[in-house]
């Protein structure tokens, strides 16, 4: 019973998180100009990350979720085997799925960009989850996450936090 109210809090999470994505069109958050946060982060000749954005954390709540666009400009595909993070215990890449007309989500071991291809990080299919969030998250906060690729080589992410929408 435990583990299952664990994962129904973790897919409120992540369904909650459909409403922030609206908020980014507006301009009153400016992810360009905070804290030296770049919406455009070039990680090196191949890679590149756009809209790196997290969630606030709902108030009660210790988790969170993590959206961006990751670019492969190299003519061979890149693997991401994990992501790290100081602000939780546990960052892991999840996949939503529908089973039984149901969303559920689960951990996905690799992610696969392939070559000259993006993947897209979003609330309705791969993100970023952040479980045992360690103080909570607020708008306009930026926080790093360390991404491992499969050939050994790790790189660093900026993700601005998101503000909760305003009911
Ligand atoms: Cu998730």
């Amino acid at each position: 019973m435990k583990k299952n109210s664990l994962w129904l809090a973790l897919l409120l999470s992540c369904f909650q998180s459909a409403a922030f994505v609206t908020d980014m069109d507006h301009g009153d958050h400016q992810p360009s100009t905070q804290h030296g946060y770049s919406n455009i982060q070039k990680i090196n000749a191949e890679l590149t990350i756009e809209n790196a954005t997290a969630k606030a954390t709902i108030p009660g709540t210790k988790v969170s979720s993590g959206y961006m666009k990751i670019i492969n400009k190299s003519d061979k595909a890149i693997t991401l085997t994990g992501a790290t993070s100081v602000i939780a215990k546990h960052t892991e890449f999840h996949r939503m799925f529908m089973r039984d007309s149901q969303m559920a989500m689960r951990k996905v071991d690799a992610l696969e960009i392939p070559a000259k291809d993006s993947v897209t990080l979003a609330s309705n299919g791969y993100h970023l989850m952040f479980m045992g969030v360690k103080s909570a998250l607020k708008a306009d906060q930026v926080i790093t996450v360390s991404m491992q690729q499969a050939n050994g080589e790790q790189f660093d992410v900026q993700l601005l936090v998101m503000p909760l929408k305003k009911h």
